[in-house]
């Protein structure tokens, strides 16, 4: 073999190994290039991402600047709110002495709890204010007071020369001896209009609603101030009793009666107003007259003049007894509280009974009770005239008897 042959073969080998070579170190060349290009495009899709998270972050961190920006605005309206409310008292700093603040005579647990609740709110603000009542307490209310441990209010004898606020009531007839020579600043009431007049500035809020106290609620949460357990517990009982266990509550009750139970921590309060209720109908310890002077009241229309006591009973044989020992007393009531006639109306009212007892003083007041009703032919048992279902006194009795002697005036 010659040597140049295999020269031959060798440089052919060489070369085409040179060019192998060449191609692998393409090959190899170009598989690092798209490696490092993945990494690269990986590292960029993080970075996307890193800025997608960032931008999400600014977006969650400007909801989050709104939401406080409309707290504070919220905030600041609701504090403005309360110095638009609070405004109304402005002219109290003006006063002089203290503001005695009392229900209607014949003190219920509405009337009384709305007054040592309101006092005590007028208090908080830096007024002197004192609550009272124009009579002994009923037994449901000394019970209400009892529970919250709240002392009762005392005695006033007469309003003459002394600042005053209304509650649950807006009738001279009503109210304290002297009302007229006093200084009336305030009426918070939830019946009609009645006879009391003031040339003064007033607050007069009127609401038709089921308890005077659940108008003291409103006013406190408007004053921006906090009611505490004491207090809550007697509002909860004056909501209670003048709603007959929120049987007439508006919404507005109903709201007060929810947050109210939880402030005065009373777990059961069916149980509290089962307690309540035979409180009231216990009458342990009174007279005949005082059982029916217990809940009473005067009223006027035409002219004319009228009371009528509230008793409560528990059951039908109770209440025929009451009405034959009220019966007795009806001409004595008449007379003692300047009236030209008078009704005892005594009430069977829990769970799903209600009926009324009505005791006409004579036989004018009967036939005026009568033309009240002419689409209801009522019972009479030879004393009381029963009505089945019953009525409010408030709400049916009183607006209809004032209609019949309004449109037949002084007959
Ligand atoms: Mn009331």
């Amino acid at each position: 073999m010659d040597f140049k042959k295999y020269l031959w073969v060798i440089i052919v080998l060489l070369a085409c190994a040179g060019i192998g070579l060449g191609f692998y170190n393409l090959g190899k060349q170009s598989a690092e290039q798209s490696a490092e290009q993945k990494i690269l495009d990986a590292e960029q899709k993080v970075l996307d991402a890193e800025q997608k998270i960032q931008e999400a972050n600014q977006k969650a961190l400007d909801a989050d600047k709104k939401a406080l920006d409309a707290e504070q605005k919220s905030l600041d309206e609701k504090e403005f709110n309360i110095m638009l409310n609070r405004s109304e008292l402005e002219n109290l700093q003006l006063v002089d002495g203290p503001i005695y603040v009392f229900g209607h005579k014949s003190p219920d647990s509405d009337t009384v709890g709305s007054s040592i609740v309101y006092a005590d709110l007028l208090n908080q603000l830096g007024y002197d204010a004192k609550a009272a009542v124009l009579g002994k307490v009923n037994t449901e209310t000394a019970f209400i007071l009892k529970t919250a441990g709240v002392e009762v209010p005392e005695i006033l004898e007469d309003a003459a020369g002394k600042n005053v606020v209304l509650m649950d009531h807006s009738d001279y007839l009503q109210s304290a001896d002297g009302l007229k020579d006093a200084n009336i600043i305030s009426i918070i009431d939830h019946h009609g209009d009645g006879s009391v007049v003031t040339g003064n500035q007033l607050i007069y809020d009127a609401r038709p609603i089921g308890g005077t106290a659940t108008i003291v609620w409103i006013r406190a949460r408007n004053y921006g101030l906090e009611i505490n357990k004491q207090m809550a517990t007697v509002l909860l009982g004056a909501i209670l009793s003048d709603t007959s266990n929120l049987k007439s509550a508006t919404s507005a009750d109903r709201a007060a009666f929810e947050e109210l139970e939880k402030i005065a921590e009373i777990s059961d309060t069916q149980a509290f107003y089962q307690e309540m209720f035979k409180a009231s109908i216990s009458y342990e310890g009174m007279t005949d007259m005082e059982i029916l002077e217990s809940d009473i009241k005067n009223y006027e229309s035409g002219g004319r003049s009228y009371t009528i006591g509230c008793i409560n009973a528990y059951d039908e044989t109770t209440a025929s007894d009451l009405a034959e020992r009220m019966k007795v007393l009806m001409q004595d009531l008449v007379t003692s509280r300047g009236v030209e006639m008078g009704y005892a109306q005594i009430s069977i009212y829990h769970d799903d009974i209600s009926i009324n007892y009505i005791v006409p003083s004579d036989e004018t007041a009967a036939e005026v009770l009568k033309a009240a009703f002419p689409d209801r032919v009522p019972e009479f048992d030879g004393t009381s005239y029963i009505f089945n279902p019953g009525m409010s006194r408030k709400q049916t009795l009183v607006p209809a008897l004032t209609d019949v002697l309004a449109a037949h005036p002084g007959e």
